[in-house]
C-alpha cells in the first residue's frame, strides 16, 4: 500500500497517482480475439467444442444446459443459499422496478402530438464468468433487470467446469429469474457465439456481464462489428475507494478495501481520509486482516497497488474521487448525507458505516454490474434501461402540419434538401 499526501502533489503527481494500469498487451489480445471470432464465424459448434476443449481443457457434447443438469442443480444446492438468492432477488426486484422508466407524449404544438415508447431489447446474452470464483450473484445482477424489462429472448453463457457441468449455483440462479437458455461456455468464443449465433446458440442484439480481459476484449471486439450487438458499457477490473473521517471504525474501513482487494490481483482499492491517526489504523488492520484471509495471495497482490491518501479535508476527498470516478464509493463519514450531493461520478455509493460494499454486491437492492475504470464519468450501472430501447413517435393533424409545417421548409432549404420541403409542401397545399 502506498501513502501519498494528496495536498503537497502538484497536478501531475495527483493525475499520475489516480491513473489506472494501462491495458498492457492489447494488440495481441484484439489479433486472438479476432482469430476467435472468425473461428466461430466460419465453423460454428465445430469451433466452439475445440475451443473449449483448448482454453477450458473439457469436451462439452452439448452446449445447452438440459433440463437434467439444472434439476441436479436444484436438488444439490444448499437450501440456504437458495432461500439468500431467492431474498436477493426480493429486493433487487423492487429496487429495479421503482427505477423503470416510462414512456411520455407532448403536445408540442396544437395538432402536433410527440411521444415515446419504450420496448424490450428482443434478444439479450449474459455473460456470468466463473474463473477462480464463480458469480451466481451477478446471473441475479442481470437477470431481475432482464426479467423486468420483459425481454422475450435471454441467454446466459458460463464456463463449463472440468466436469463439463456449470456451477450449480449460477444455474439455480439463472432459473429464479425465469431464464431456461444456459449454455457451458465461457471466454471470448462464448462472446462471439453470443454475437454471431451458432446451431445451438442463439444470436444477440446486446451482450452483458463482466470478465476477464479476453472477455473484455471479446465484448468490445463484438460491438464494433457491422450490425454487431450493442454492450452493456466498457469493463475493467474492480474497484473501490473510501473517504473515512476520524470517526469511521479502522477495522471496517479496512474489511471494505479487503473485500474488493480479493477480486482480483489488478483490483484497485484506494482510501482517502483527513484522519492520519484513522490512515495508521486503517494500514494496521489491513495487514492483521489480510494473514487471516482465505485469498490472502490475490488480495496482497491488489494492495501492492493500494492507495492510501492523507487529504487536508473532506472537500479535497471528493474532488480526487471525482476525477477518478471509482466504481464503488464508500463515505464513511458521520453524516454521509450530507455530503452526497458532492459527488458527482461513481457507480455506486455506500454511505454511513453500516453499508458495506458487500451489501450492494449481493442483497441490498441496487445493482453490482457498475461502471469501472473511470467510465462512470459518462456511464451508469446496469438497471431495466439497460435492457431497453426507446422508440420516439409523432402523431401530425392537417392543423398541426399547417402550424409547423412552414418551419420545416425553411430549415430544408436552408441545407439545399428540396425534396424534404417538397414532402411537406406537398400536404399543405393539398397536393396529391
Ligand atoms: N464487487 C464485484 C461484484 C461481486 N462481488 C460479485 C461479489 N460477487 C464487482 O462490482
Ligand atoms: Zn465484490
Amino acid at each position: 500500500m502506498k501513502r501519498l499526501d494528496w495536498t503537497a502533489m502538484d497536478s501531475g503527481n495527483r493525475a499520475r497517482a489516480l491513473d489506472r494500469p494501462g491495458g498492457g498487451e492489447q494488440d495481441g489480445l484484439e489479433a486472438a480475439v479476432r482469430r476467435i471470432f472468425n473461428q466461430v464465424w466460419a465453423d460454428g459448434d465445430g469451433a466452439l467444442r475445440a475451443l473449449t476443449r483448448r482454453f477450458d481443457n473439457v469436451e462439452v457434447a452439448d452446449f445447452a444446459v438440459s433440463d437434467a443438469e439444472f434439476a441436479e442443480a436444484e436438488a444439490g444446492l444448499d437450501p440456504v443459499l437458495r432461500a439468500a438468492m431467492i431474498e436477493a432477488i426480493g429486493r433487487l426486484k423492487a429496487w429495479h422496478s421503482a427505477g423503470m422508466g416510462q414512456g411520455f407524449e407532448v403536445q408540442t404544438a396544437p395538432g402536433v402530438a410527440c411521444g415515446r415508447l419504450l420496448r424490450p431489447i428482443a434478444r439479450v446474452g449474459l455473460y456470468v464468468p466463473a474463473g477462480t470464483a464463480p458469480l451466481p450473484s451477478t446471473a441475479l445482477m442481470l437477470g431481475v433487470p432482464a426479467a423486468l424489462a420483459g425481454c422475450p429472448q435471454v441467454v446466459l453463457c458460463t464456463p463449463p467446469r472440468a466436469d463439463g457441468r456449470a456451477d450449480p449455483a449460477v444455474l439455480v440462479a439463472a432459473k429464479l429469474c425465469g431464464m431456461g437458455q444456459v449454455y457451458k461456455l465461457g471466454g471470448a468464443q462464448a462472446i462471439a457465439a453470443m454475437a454471431l449465433g451458432t446451431d445451438s446458440v442463439p444470436r444477440c442484439d446486446k451482450l452483458f456481464g463482466p470478465g476477464n480481459r479476453y472477455v473484455t476484449a471479446a465484448k468490445q471486439y463484438a460491438a464494433m462489428m457491422a450490425g454487431g450487438p450493442a454492450i452493456d458499457m466498457p469493463a475493467g477490473p474492480s474497484e473501490v475507494l473510501v473517504i473515512a473521517d476520524a470517526g469511521a471504525p479502522p477495522a471496517h474501513v479496512a474489511a471494505d478495501l479487503l473485500s474488493q482487494a480479493e477480486h482480483g490481483p489488478d483490483s484497485q482499492v484506494i482510501l482517502a481520509t483527513d484522519s492520519l491517526a484513522l490512515l495508521d489504523a486503517v494500514e494496521l488492520e489491513v495487514r492483521r486482516q489480510l494473514a487471516e484471509l482465505p485469498r490472502r495471495d490475490i488480495a496482497g497482490k491488489a494492495l501492492q497497488h493500494a492507495r492510501l491518501f492523507q487529504v487536508a479535508n473532506l472537500d479535497e476527498a471528493f474532488a480526487l474521487s471525482n476525477d477518478y470516478a471509482p466504481e464503488h464509493l464508500i463515505l464513511a463519514l458521520r453524516e454521509p448525507r450530507a455530503w452526497l450531493d458532492k459527488v458527482q461520478s461513481a457507480g455506486s455509493v455506500f454511505l454511513g458505516d453500516y453499508a458495506p460494499e458487500g451489501l450492494g454486491d449481493y442483497c441490498s437492492g441496487t445493482n453490482h454490474v457498475l461502471p469501472t475504470h473511470g467510465a462512470a464519468r459518462a456511464w451508469s450501472g446496469v438497471s431495466v434501461a439497460s435492457f431497453q430501447k426507446a422508440i420516439s413517435y409523432q402523431e401530425v393533424s392537417q392543423a398541426g402540419l399547417a402550424a409547423i409545417g412552414p418551419c420545416a421548409v425553411v430549415m430544408a432549404r436552408a441545407e439545399g434538401l428540396e425534396a424534404h420541403a417538397q414532402s411537406v409542401l406537398r400536404r399543405l397545399e393539398g397536393v396529391a
